[in-house]
């Protein structure tokens, strides 16, 4: 179940692999903070990114301050960490290396 909440082995293999994202203090979430050239950059990957999310039906915590987006992901729905964040960070890098200049 995509919606099921990781065991210790999945989350352990997740942060792994999402080299760039770190465990939220107190929080069973991830964050990560991106940072382009500029405005423009940050706001196309947003763009970017909510098309997947919306797809995805699951979406992300952010903020964007002119060129840095900082995103946390969880699923609300269970409380915590579950494939969802891990499939939708794994887009986000993808889409960040895409944008040059991030
Ligand atoms: N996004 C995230 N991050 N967690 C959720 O549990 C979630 C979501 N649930 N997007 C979805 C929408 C749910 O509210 C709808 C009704 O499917």
């Amino acid at each position: 179940m995509a919606r099921a909440k990781l065991s210790e082995a999945e989350r352990g293999e997740l942060l792994a692999r999402l080299q760039h994202w770190s465990m939220v203090d107190g929080r069973d979430a991830i964050h990560r903070s991106f940072t382009f050239r500029d405005f423009n950059q940050a706001f196309g990957f947003m763009t970017r990114v909510a098309l997947v999310a919306e797809k995805m039906d699951h979406h992300p915590e952010w903020s964007n301050v002119y060129r840095t987006v900082e995103v946390t992901l969880s699923t609300h729905d269970a409380g915590g960490l579950t494939a969802l964040d891990a499939e939708l960070a794994a887009a986000m890098d993808r889409i960040a290396g895409d944008i040059d200049g991030s």
